[in-house]
């Protein structure tokens, strides 16, 4: 029977599934801070060594019980942790146990890294994040997609990782609710003629319907399907994703849009003199993505692998889809439902300024999609700076 866990419970749980030693004194803190589960650290106090219980909510916590929500994600997040491990084990969490019934994940506790959006908000860099998550990006999306896994094998894969509740809440909240007058949409009131505006965009609103049909039908690759900075763990060295309750087969560029558009909302939230090691990490992700996935190409066993240009329209659609799904989050981290504390945590008036620097760079950067390099980014957020520019 599902039931959530209390604190006790989980120290119940942890004890019954024999993962500290008979002597253990444990200790239970509920430290979930995302939208939908409740996050348990169980310490042994005697050696400090700690253990991670994630259960999925049966309703988004975000919004309260009247979104219901499957517990089927649960099942989802430990499958999508364990095939990303057989590609990129060190960048992600060891799962030592999952249940079904009860939602549950236990895994590697990664306390000793900080959140990448609190630290980017605090100004750390993460020198090594980009290398990683290019990294990352490429192997995952190469090894699950049909050029570099047996193609009748990746049908199977499809249908495992079909997760249509997740992919509505995107389909909803990133694709189309900013983009009309929902009510899901939170905004300051001083934002509205801004808002109003880009509803009133027949342009913007055709192209996005465009990128809401890639993510809707095209099913390349395995994606995280969130990979905002609040799901990626970092230190100077190390880097580690979690939470990809989201995953499901998608379109190749969007996890690397997601992740894009957060830094950028990180670099708006800072001073123009502040905001270069963001561009740094977003053009260096793109060049260890397509450097990783040109290695991976050779291995491929798909006979129009060996066809010139093959690979180059490959990456060239996986750019033209990173930027104009960036787009589309960081208009939604601006106006819609869930937002990020990059932006909201900003006095009043440096948050008006850089959200209607956000919602202009979002609409840029899902209009002019087909024509930016990746480093014309950098610049896109120069000339939207200003009104008209
Ligand atoms: C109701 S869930 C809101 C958001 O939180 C998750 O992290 C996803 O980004 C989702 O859109
Ligand atoms: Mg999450």
């Amino acid at each position: 029977m599902y039931e959530p866990l209390t604190e006790q419970k989980a120290i119940a749980l942890a004890v019954r599934l024999g993962l500290f030693g008979e002597d253990a004194l444990l200790s239970s803190e509920e430290i979930g801070d995302g939208n939908l589960n409740l996050v348990f650290r169980i310490v042994n106090e005697r050696t400090n060594d700690s253990i991670i219980i994630k259960q999925a909510l049966p309703y988004a916590k975000v919004v309260g019980e009247s979104w219901p929500l499957t517990l089927k994600r649960a099942t989802i997040e430990s499958q999508a942790l364990r095939t990303f491990a057989s590609y990129v084990p060190h960048y992600v969490p060891k799962v030592y146990y999952s249940d079904e019934t009860l939602a549950i994940t236990v895994m590697e506790d990664l306390s000793h890294l900080h959140i990448a959006r609190r630290g980017l908000i605090e100004g750390k860099t993460f020198p090594r994040l980009s290398e990683h998550i290019g990294e990352f990006v490429a192997k995952t999306a190469f090894y699950t997609s049909d050029f570099g896994m047996n193609q009748q094998q990746k049908k199977k894969l499809v249908q495992q990782f079909t997760n249509p509740e997740l992919c509505k809440i995107t389909e909803d909240l990133v694709f189309t609710d900013p983009f009309f007058d929902h009510d899901t949409n939170n905004f300051e009131t001083e934002l509205r003629a801004d808002v109003e505006q880009l509803w009133q965009d027949d342009v913007l609103q055709r192209e996005t319907a465009k990128l809401k049909r890639l993510f809707l039908t095209k099913a390349d690759v395995l994606l995280h399907g969130d990979l905002h900075t609040g799901s990626i763990f970092a230190s100077d060295e190390e880097t580690k994703v979690i939470d990809p309750e989201f995953a499901f087969y998608g379109p190749i560029g969007f996890d690397l849009g997601q992740f894009f558009a957060n830094l950028l909302l990180n670099a708006l939230s800072r001073h123009e003199r502040d905001r270069e090691p963001l561009f740094a990490h977003i053009e260096n992700t793109w060049d260890v993505f397509t450097r990783t996935f040109a290695e991976l190409w050779r291995e491929s066993n798909e006979p129009y692998a060996r066809t010139s240009g093959v690979l180059d329209d490959i990456i060239g659609d996986a750019l033209v889809e990173a930027i104009g799904f960036a787009g589309c989050e960081v208009i939604r981290r601006t106006i819609g439902l869930a937002h990020v504390a990059d932006l909201d945590e900003l006095p009043l008036e440096r948050r008006l300024h850089a959200k209607r620097h956000a919602l202009r760079l979002g609409r840029e950067l899902i209009v002019q999609r087909n024509k930016l390099a990746i480093d014309d980014v950098k610049k896109l957020v120069q000339q939207t700076v200003h009104v008209n520019s």
